[in-house]
């Protein structure tokens, strides 16, 4: 590469990764295979509209590499129709109410200081400005969806959609549940499984497919494949969902990040794939664990899936506190908000540890073993700067024991 500041800046967030453990629950490292794909000459073309109907000439190729997209993701999700254009998580979110909802009408949703997500009707965000939105939540002591509420809430208010899904939940969700519930009033139902969608692939969490109108995703969490979403629908939801995406919100399609997420799909398919996503369960649940029984409490007590969340009020911390502590010593995680916190986003009481990440690097319990210690140590050393120096060199150490799977 010509441009050395640039290079430069690569070159520095290259070597942050590699000397550091990345927890963040939403991150993952895709394939060499992804990224070639990503940095290809597909990222030129325009191809507004579909396979056999573009508004441009010479698309013959990009048909074909979107129809195997397409295919590639219809055979590992098992669903109807699939758009693989859409940019975002939350343009996919956004392209399903616009497919059938009218500005005012009803969502019920998870709220983001729950597990939620800010497209699903935060206040914030398009979707809360747009759309009138009434929010569930988690039982207060077993920290699970309380479902009486769900249809409590769903009967009361007759949303037109319910979406469910989330950022920061870490049990089994019942999309049967939420399917009958909102088969009850008459409600559309959304599962937005962007974390999760790389656990569903493999089997290793319950699809949401037969059970949903609308399924979103993104395509780089739990799913390893490029900065992307996808929206899966029940077939007579296709035309107006292909709509939605265009013209409706976006222009052309980025038809690099279309090949890509076809490499992930095929990626996806695979028995490896289905061994890492046993892993990063297995990884999670271990490393949650360690931490427990080191006194910390962890949010419903464990975790089903690729994610925990420490609850740190007991140890009178804040997460902002110790993400910051981490970080500073080579851990990478983020401040999250636990059920009913008492403190604003900004600060909160808890730590969100995710271990896509980590487990793509080839970390297993005997890794998790290691790090839960080293977490637990760092913030129980916090004051104490010569055990800091050892602990943190000993995070590098981890660290540099395990490829950057795409870049080493
Ligand atoms: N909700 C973000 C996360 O889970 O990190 C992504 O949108």
């Amino acid at each position: 590469m010509k441009d050395m500041e640039v290079k430069n800046l690569i070159n520095l967030e290259e070597i942050s990764h590699k000397t550091s453990l990345n927890l963040i629950a939403s991150e993952n490292y895709p394939s060499k295979d992804v990224l070639n794909a990503c940095g290809s000459v597909f990222s030129t073309k325009y191809a507004e509209g579909y396979p056999g109907a573009r508004y441009y000439e010479g698309c013959e190729i990009s048909d074909d590499i979107e129809n195997l997209a397409i295919e590639r993701a219809k055979k590992l999700f098992g669903c109807d129709h699939v758009n693989v254009q859409v940019h975002s998580g939350t343009q996919a979110n956004q392209a399903v109410f616009l497919s059938v909802m009218k500005p005012e009408d009803n969502i019920l949703s998870m709220k983001l200081d729950q597990g939620g997500h800010l497209s699903h009707g935060s206040k914030v965000n398009f979707s809360g400005k747009i759309y009138e939105c009434n929010f569930y939540g988690v039982d207060r002591e077993s920290e699970l969806i309380d479902f009486d509420q769900v249809r409590k809430l769903a009967l009361e208010k007759r949303p037109k959609i319910i979406i469910c899904g989330a950022s920061a939940y870490a049990r089994i969700i019942d999309f049967e549940k939420f399917s009958n519930i909102a088969n009850e009033v008459g409600a559309y139902l959304l599962s937005d499984i962007a974390h999760i969608s790389g656990l569903v692939a493999a089997n290793v969490h319950p699809s949401p497919v037969p059970y949903s109108d609308f399924v979103t995703t993104t395509t780089h969490k739990t799913l390893r494949g490029p900065r992307g979403a996808m929206i899966m629908c029940k077939k007579e939801f296709s035309k107006i969902i292909d709509k939605s995406v265009f013209p409706g919100m976006q222009g052309g399609p980025f038809m690099n990040m279309v090949a890509a997420k076809a490499v992930a799909y095929n990626e996806a398919l695979n028995d490896e794939f289905k061994s890492y996503a046993k892993q990063v369960v297995n990884n999670a649940k271990k490393l949650s664990s360690v931490i427990s029984s080191n006194g910390f409490r962890i949010v419903s007590g464990g975790t089903d899936n690729h994610q925990f969340t420490i609850d740190l009020s007991r140890n009178n911390l804040t997460g902002d506190e110790i993400a910051s502590l981490l970080r500073k010593n080579g851990i990478i995680a983020n401040k999250n908000g636990i059920p009913y916190d008492n403190l604003p986003p900004k600060i909160t009481s808890g730590i969100r540890i995710g271990t896509p990440a980590l487990t793509s690097r080839g970390m297993n319990e005997d890794q998790m073993d290691i790090l839960g210690n080293l977490i637990v140590g760092i913030i129980n050393n916090r004051n104490d700067n010569n055990m800091l120096n050892k602990l943190s060199n000993d995070v590098k150490a981890l660290a540099s024991g395990f490829k950057l799977p795409g870049v080493d």
